[in-house]
């Protein structure tokens, strides 16, 4: 029969949404798995969607042979269908009808990891957002759900293990050395949620008992010599079930669940029905392989897909549009069930500094560049190009807020109100808005702004205290600046979490002009609601003038443009109750004194005094002191968590400096930000020495929030005294190689030899991946760490694409070493030659061929090419229109290069 290939690239909108014409009832598919070519035979049935005018069944198909193509059992006249641009159309359907289709796929060939694919000798598939349609002919969007039945049959030597959604329902042996496995799953579900795993794999599995008294059996599989990598994993999943249990009433709905990990994947993970897939990277740990950092990542990931299963799953999406009505939300549940797991104010506080640190460095600039988009998108020519930061983590700030507006009795009556109104059912942002507000009784129509309009909103905030009147007003006013195709914006309804400070440090009461007479006063933090272009806030019963903590908790995905001296914000970062604020207030000092000697660098290097730079940053360091002040004493602040202060300590990165910027000058800025980190690091040697003895973690190792602070502010304290670059320095960091007994600390020791003379630093290297050389994932550190080093110059990083441990085809190692460079490597990367351009040029043509998804998201690390020097603009821009000439773009990339370079 007729085969189906191409697709022409169209721009898909939001307003042409249209019920299907069809609905599916029940999906019956039969599989004989062989890599080199699957026979796919599926049973559809269907009736028209009363609420469609329409009678033409719309199928999509890509990349698959079709074999045979039955309607109500007769086989349909290659005159009773259309077979165009990755649709199968039939028109003018009976009401109700069987389809009998039969497919064939070739899953060894399949490099795109979308649909099935074969990774290491074992078949996996992929289907969100459109790879459904790569194994069958399909109404293959989300509004459609359907009950799935999948046999699955292969040689039982190769494939001993056939996994699928819901219930193994029979299994049993066949001829030849075949044998076969009955999957039932018993929720409707959207396509894009099927999965199938088959192939050589071992679990770990465990009983559960849920609060119900339900039994239900946790398994997690990997390949065999992994079994020792699972522990934490399983108990992630143990504390995600128990807490979406406690936190919000939802029970795991299967008898079983699984968990498998495969080392050739896209993303992080999947939450297929009862089946999640995911990347190696994000279940594997052991204390000889992951680094704190994974065990948090791996925690938070089982935690993201398990709670997919009641957001997402049972409560879809309507469109891809709508994509952050599950992905938002969930990164949210995800946050609050990390935050949760480690209990204390503080501990809290340190996740969400690190959500914010994502959401500055990655979701700002995203929205300030030319693919911004609205958490709720108008328009996409690949959907696959829109899991970004925006949908993801600016959508769990929207999420956020609900909560800050409601608290969290507020938020959980929402949520119940959201799941009684919609379990089963495909919905829109709308209905997740309209649930929260209809729960919460309050009009909140101008919130719905933050889903339709792109762009980071800013708040610039000034103050007047009136010591007569013991008055204190807070003007706020905010903007928000175009973004492509939105030239205007609305305001936003922002929460602005404030809090004053008397001049002890300590909070005051709180007390608003609007307030009802009789109100207590206790509450010592307040939620503004800014709604306006401009609004003043008066607080009143002040009795001094205070020192006022905005934003809170960070309470709003917006930039805060506020005016604090250096002993303002000193003092914030001593005494802030809110711990997030005291960071903030360090990072507005840091980034202050980063800000000036980067200008400074760049005015000297206009001038040409390069060869005097260190006595212009000397001379530009004016607040450096003070900044070692305020650092020495959180440094030395005992009463603080570890984990607390190393995220104090830490200075703002690069990427966030150079958003700052108005010319990104990245050499400016690796300087200025390495120069201040030499000085800090002389300044406070001896404090630093001695956290790094007061927070060794001998023993055996555990990832505990306190064992796992400790080894981050060693760490950081190690990272700076190697600043200093001296054999002192060195030889503690080559001690600390040499005895750790976890990656952790190993491969700290590692990033500090790497960047510094060291003379053991080349030997280290080499016996690290000697050691390693059968773990993937440490591989992959291996080449990340010399990607992102200092001294990693172009041609170092093209010899490294020579290494025979690379290779293009495996996503995490691709990433390991180009993404690496290319995104977290600024000053090599940005080399005034050009190098690192044509370069990335060379790797996303090359992987446009093997991986559009991963090409599409190393096309993107030119995204803010618009917003460096002239010099560096012109060779970005001829990167950029050499990948947009080069032949066979996917659509993946032709969207992403094309906006880049559009005007
Ligand atoms: N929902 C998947 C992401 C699928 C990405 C498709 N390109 C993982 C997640 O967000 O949990
Ligand atoms: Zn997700």
């Amino acid at each position: 029969m007729r085969t189906d290939t191409s697709v022409t690239p169209t721009t898909i909108h939001r307003k042409d949404y249209t019920v299907p014409a069809f609905l599916v009832d029940t999906v019956d598919m039969g599989f004989d798995l062989d890599p080199a070519a699957t026979h796919i035979a599926t049973r559809i049935t269907m009736r028209r969607n009363p609420a469609s005018a329409s009678k033409e069944i719309v199928l999509f198909g890509e990349e698959l042979e079709l074999l045979q193509l039955r309607l109500n059992g007769k086989q349909l006249k290659p005159s009773q269908y259309k077979l165009e641009d990755g649709k199968l159309r039939i028109p003018s359907a009976p009401a109700k009808v069987v389809l009998e289709i039969e497919t064939l796929t070739k899953p060894e060939n399949n490099t795109s990891l979308m649909g099935l694919y074969v990774s290491n000798g074992n078949f996996f598939t992929q289907c969100e957002a459109e790879g459904f349609r790569k194994i069958t002919y399909f109404p293959d969007r989300p509004d459609v759900m359907a009950k799935y039945t999948v046999m699955l049959r292969a040689d039982k030597k190769k494939y001993p293990v056939l996994l699928s959604n819901g219930n193994l329902i029979e299994e049993g042996d066949l001829p030849n050395g075949r044998h076969y496995a009955k999957w039932e799953d018993p929720f409707k579900k959207p396509s894009y949620l099927f999965a199938l795993v088959a192939g050589q794999l071992v679990c770990q599995e465990e009983k559960y008992t849920l609060q119900s008294g339900r039994e239900v059996l946790l398994q997690v599989w990997v390949e065999e010599g992994n079994l020792d990598k699972t522990q934490h994993a399983m108990d992630s999943l143990k504390n995600s079930i128990r807490w979406d249990e406690e936190r919000f009433g939802l029970e795991l709905d299967l008898d079983r669940f699984m968990i498998v990990a495969v080392g050739d994947f896209n993303m992080g993970a999947m939450e297929n029905k009862g089946l999640n897939i995911f990347n190696t990277k994000y279940v594997l740990a052991n204390s000889r392989i992951a680094t704190d950092v994974d065990y948090a990542n791996i925690e938070a990931v089982v935690g993201h897909e398990y709670f997919h299963n009641w957001t997402g799953n049972r409560v879809t999406c309507r469109d891809w549009f709508q994509l952050s009505l599950k992905e938002g939300l969930t990164v949210f549940r995800d946050q609050e069930f990390s935050a949760d797991m480690v209990g204390t104010d503080s501990g809290r506080a340190v996740k969400r500094i690190d959500d914010v640190r994502v959401l500055r460095q990655a979701q700002f600039p995203e929205d300030a560049g030319p693919m911004a988009h609205s958490v709720r998108p108008d328009s996409y020519v690949e959907i696959n190009n829109f899991y970004t930061v925006t949908i993801y983590e600016k959508g769990a700030e929207v999420v956020r807020m609900y909560q800050t507006l409601f608290g969290r009795d507020g938020f959980r009556k929402g949520m119940d109100l959201y799941f009684e109104r919609h379990d089963g059912q495909a919905v829109e942002c709308d209905d997740f808005r309209a649930a929260m507000v209809d729960a919460n009784g309050r009009d909140l129509s101008q919130f719905e702004r933050w889903y339709s309009q792109a762009g980071t909103p800013r708040v610039q905030v000034q103050a007047k205290y009136d010591a007569a009147k013991k008055t204190y007003e807070l003007t706020l006013s905010q903007t928000c600046a175009p973004t492509p195709g939105q030239a205007k914006k609305l305001p936003f309804h922002i929460p602005v979490a404030v809090g004053l400070l008397d001049s002890a440090g300590k909070d005051m009461p709180l007390r608003l002009s609007t307030d009802a007479k009789g109100k207590a006063t206790a509450e010592t933090t307040r939620v503004l609601e800014l709604t306006k272009a401009q609004q003043t806030f008066r607080f009143v019963d002040v009795a001094e003038q205070p020192v006022p903590s905005i934003l809170r908790n960070f309470s709003a995905p917006v930039v805060l443009d506020v005016e604090y001296t250096d002993a303002e914000l000193a003092f914030l970062l001593a005494h802030d109750s809110d711990p997030f604020n005291r960071w903030e207030a360090g990072q507005r000092l840091a980034t202050r004194s980063l800000l000036s000697l980067t200008a400074a660098v760049q005015d000297a290097s206009q001038a040409g005094h390069v060869v005097a730079l260190e006595e212009v940053l000397n001379n530009a360091a004016s607040n450096s002191d003070a900044l070692g002040k305020a650092f020495g004493l959180i440094l030395n602040d005992t009463t603080l968590d570890a984990a607390f202060r190393e995220q104090a300590l830490t200075l703002p990165s690069e990427a966030l400096l150079a958003e700052q910027t108005e010319v990104i000058d990245p050499q400016a800025i690796h300087r200025s930000r390495q120069y201040l980190r030499g000085k800090l690091g002389q300044a406070l040697k001896d404090d630093l020495l001695a956290a790094y003895h007061a927070n060794q973690t001998p023993g055996a190792y555990s990832p505990d929030a306190d064992a796992s602070g400790k080894r981050a502010l060693k760490n950081v304290a190690l990272a700076y005294l190697i600043q200093a670059d001296d054999a002192a320095a060195h030889e503690l960091a080559q001690q600390q190689y040499d005895h750790a007994n976890n990656m952790t600390d190993r491969l700290a020791a590692l990033v500090a030899l790497t960047n510094s003379s060291a003379p053991g630093k080349a030997a280290a290297l080499e016996k690290f991946y000697k050691d390693f050389e059968q773990e993937a994932l440490v591989i992959d550190k291996w080449f990340a760490l010399q990607a992102t080093a200092y001294t990693a110059d172009i041609a170092a990083i093209r010899a490294l694409l020579e290494h025979p441990a690379f290779t293009l085809k495996n996503p995490n190692r691709a990433r390991s070493l180009i993404f690496s460079f290319c995104s977290g490597n600024p000053a090599n990367f940005h080399a005034a030659d050009g190098s690192g351009y044509e370069f990335w040029a060379d790797q996303v043509i090359a992987l446009n061929g093997v991986n559009p998804q991963v090409a599409a998201r190393l096309a993107r690390s030119l995204d803010r090419w618009r917003k460096y020097a002239p010099a560096l603009q012109e060779k970005m821009r001829s990167a950029l229109q050499r990948v947009a000439a080069a032949p066979n773009l996917s659509k993946d990339v032709l969207e992403v290069i094309g906006k880049a370079l559009a005007n």
